[in-house]
């Protein structure tokens, strides 16, 4: 199995490019942001819970998002090469539940690509998301603020659980989309035998 874990604030492209990476590596593309988002969608009682922190731009309890992953894990770890992981782990518990998660069926996590990117350049990617797209937590800058501030003081810190474990990859995110994801082949080839 190949899984990988990709990590940056808000606008930073990982949705971007998790979703070049499944299609490449026959993997699949778990994104808890749209799991959460088609939630709340069909009103179903996780999302009608979770829309109360992503309106306000907080993270959903770490409870709720790790039992989304689980079962996405359990019902599609023989379908695919592995996963890639969009927007998950958010705090380092979800990352030691990941790992947990992943030893349950004999696999582990290859490696992590954090994505770096100016906060100049994430500010204006969402505020143009904001113009044509319909997110709720895009609309307001200081919900994209406040977004930012939580990726930095709870998030950032899952870099180090990863470094830990020698699995921190950082990954330029300045450029364009095809540019970017060259670097990304080139940090995944080793680990993709
Ligand atoms: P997410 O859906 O993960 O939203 P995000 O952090 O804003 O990232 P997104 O994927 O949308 O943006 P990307 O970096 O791809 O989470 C939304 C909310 O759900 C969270 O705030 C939280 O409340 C909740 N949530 C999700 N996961 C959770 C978890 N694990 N724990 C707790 N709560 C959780 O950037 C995309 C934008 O940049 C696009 O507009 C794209 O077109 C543009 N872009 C990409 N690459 C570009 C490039 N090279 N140049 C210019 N623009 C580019």
């Amino acid at each position: 199995m190949l899984n990988i874990v990709i990590f940056g604030a808000p606008g930073s492209g990982k949705g971007t490019q998790a979703q070049l990476m499944a299609e490449k590596y026959n993997l699949m593309h778990l994104s808890t942001g749209d799991i959460l988002r088609s939630s709340i969608e069909r009103q179903t009682p996780k999302g009608i819970e979770a829309k109360k922190y992503i309106d306000k731009g907080e993270l959903v309890p770490d409870e709720v998002v790790n039992a989304i992953v689980a079962r996405r894990i359990n019902e599609n770890h023989d379908k695919f090469n592995g996963f890639v992981f969009d927007g998950f782990p958010r705090t380092t518990a979800q990352a030691e539940e990941l790992d947990k998660m992943l030893s349950e069926k004999d696999a582990t996590l290859n490696l992590m690509l954090a994505m770096e990117v100016k906060h100049e350049e994430l500010m204006s990617r969402l505020n143009n998301r904001a113009k044509t797209g319909n997110r709720t937590d895009d609309q307001n800058l200081s919900i994209i603020e406040n977004r930012i501030t939580i990726y930095h003081e709870i998030t950032k810190p899952v870099i180090d659980f990863y470094k830990a474990q020698n699995k921190f990859n950082a990954i330029n995110g300045m450029g364009t989309i095809e540019e970017i994801f060259e670097r990304i082949d080139l940090a995944v080839k080793p680990h993709n035998l």
